[in-house]
């Protein structure tokens, strides 16, 4: 099974709306194997957004991810980098298709109310940035054999 790390940023707080993009995993049968609030510090930031620094749109992210606190979670499924960004949709989500999170909720690319890995390799690195081992909870989901079949 895939893990991928996804952050709900300040915005998705701000306007009420982690209810709804939480559900959306849930509906798909995701699995939240750990959740948090926490408040970014610029250290973070510049590690968590490294491709980004040199950018001009830089010290705007780093202002709005660090000045109010956001929520991070550890989501497993089948497959759950590919399919977790595909629900989330593009950076631009003034672009992004309805349906997909950003979609729905936001028509901005700085204020794009969501975070996901972009690679199995990235999740990797982003949980551990995120988590402690002892922070992430293994459980079986008792109604697995309605998800899908034990081939898929
Ligand atoms: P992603 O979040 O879809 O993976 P990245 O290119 O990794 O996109 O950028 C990380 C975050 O940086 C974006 O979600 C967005 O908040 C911000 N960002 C990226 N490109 C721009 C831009 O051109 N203008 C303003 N903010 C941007
Ligand atoms: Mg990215």
């Amino acid at each position: 099974m895939d893990r991928t790390l996804i952050l709900l940023k300040p915005d998705a707080i701000q306007r009420g709306l982690l209810g709804s993009i939480i559900s959306k995993f849930e509906n798909k049968g995701f699995k939240i194997m750990g959740l948090k609030m926490l408040q970014m510090s610029k250290d973070l930031s510049k590690q968590h957004y490294a491709h980004l620094v040199d950018k001009p749109f830089y010290p705007d992210l780093e202002k709005f991810v660090t000045e109010h606190p956001m929520i991070a979670m550890v989501i497993e499924g089948k497959d759950a980098v590919d399919v977790v960004r595909l629900i989330v949709g593009p950076t631009n989500a003034s672009k992004a298709p309805a349906g997909t999170i950003r979609g729905d909720f936001s028509n901005s690319t700085s204020r794009n109310v969501i975070h996901a890995s972009d690679s199995k390799e990235t999740a990797e690195k982003e949980i551990k940035r995120f988590f402690k081992d002892n922070d992430l909870f293994k459980y079986e989901f008792r109604n697995g054999y309605y998800l899908r079949a034990s081939d898929e």
